[in-house]
């Protein structure tokens, strides 16, 4: 007589193996489930979680650093956007990085502050530089105070889950814009990877040497310079997908697709598209 397949086997998990794939302590999918955040049945009097209950509770984890939380849909960005522009400008970091943590003790996820909040200020005082209001020395300092409030944030972008894979982020060779950079890392780290931030301005050879010793899945490039050089991303390409099979994708505000799809590269526009992406490339 054949055995009868494990539960897990028929699409049932125990609250162990749920907690194992979730990788996060028994008690802590327990509280999931009691919250009712995590659906589960009763079978043989004890606790199962359906596998597809899981890929879904997965896939909203994914997503929800990303997106507007239900709870959250009052918040007026263009008036916290003005302010930061502010704060940032006249270089009041502490005030500045009040205000964010009031934004998101409102509930507003972190993918939405770097969204809705950052990436317009850190535009705005861009346009101000171009327009010659502000000098580039209170860019920098608005941009060292943007790059702290990333930080602290950072911490809202925890892997949960199981590993998606390695995933590196840098910019192009010559490319100082680093913050970018550094929230296409958070994104890809709230989205399921083990990410290896490298920064800014990474020259190919020393990507070369860093693939030879930490192999990645996913080399993601911002790329915000005007004029990206197509031989110099050509260069990378070659390196991280013809000689380590890494995907490379590209974004950013200097990244022209055409010039990205000619190198073959992919190219994404939007941060909270970035995963989904990779996602839809993996599985073809
Ligand atoms: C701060 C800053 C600097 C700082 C950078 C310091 C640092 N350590 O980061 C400094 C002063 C060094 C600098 C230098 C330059 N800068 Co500058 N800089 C900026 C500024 C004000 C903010 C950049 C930033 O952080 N933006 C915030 C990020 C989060 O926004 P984002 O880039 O749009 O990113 C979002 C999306 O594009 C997307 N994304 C980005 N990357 C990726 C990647 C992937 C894979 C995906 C999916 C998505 C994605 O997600 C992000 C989140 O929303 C911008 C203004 C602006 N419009 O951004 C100018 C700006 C980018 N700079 C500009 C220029 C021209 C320069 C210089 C070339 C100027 C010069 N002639 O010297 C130099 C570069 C010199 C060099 N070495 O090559 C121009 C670029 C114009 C253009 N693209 O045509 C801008 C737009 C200013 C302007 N209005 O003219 N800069």
């Amino acid at each position: 007589m054949r055995d009868s397949p494990p539960e897990s086997e028929r699409g049932l998990l125990t609250l162990q193996e749920a907690a194992d794939r979730l990788r996060v302590h028994y008690m802590t999918a327990y509280r999931w489930v009691r919250r009712g955040e995590l659906p589960a049945v009763k079978a043989g009097g004890r606790l199962r979680v359906r596998l597809r209950d899981l890929d879904r509770f997965l896939d909203e984890r994914e997503v929800d650093v990303a997106l507007p939380a239900r709870s959250f849909r009052r918040t007026d960005w263009p008036t916290h956007v003005d302010r930061l522009t502010r704060l940032l400008i006249d270089g009041e970091g502490v005030q500045a990085s009040g205000l964010v943590r009031k934004v998101v003790a409102d509930g507003a996820p972190a993918g939405e502050v770097y969204i809705r909040l950052l990436t317009p200020a850190l535009h705005r005082i861009g346009d101000l530089w171009a327009a010659g209001r502000i000098g580039v020395g209170i860019e920098h300092r608005a941009t060292e105070i943007a790059g702290t409030l990333i930080a602290r944030l950072g911490e809202a972008f925890r892997r949960r889950g199981p590993s998606r894979g390695t995933a590196a982020t840098l910019t192009m060779p010559g490319d100082p814009h680093r913050l970018p950079s550094a929230m296409v890392a958070d994104f890809l780290r709230a989205g399921g990877y083990d990410v290896h931030h490298l920064g800014a301005n990474v020259r190919i050879e020393d990507l070369r040497a860093f693939l030879q010793a930490v192999p990645m899945d996913v080399v993601a490039v911002s790329a915000t310079n005007p004029d990206l050089d197509p031989i110099a991303l050509h260069d990378l390409v070659a390196v991280a997908q013809k000689d380590h099979d890494a995907t490379v994708v590209v974004g950013g505000q200097g990244a022209n697709r055409a010039t990205v799809e000619a190198a073959g590269a992919v190219h994404v526009g939007d941060l909270d598209r970035l995963t989904a992406r990779l996602d839809a490339l993996a599985r073809t």
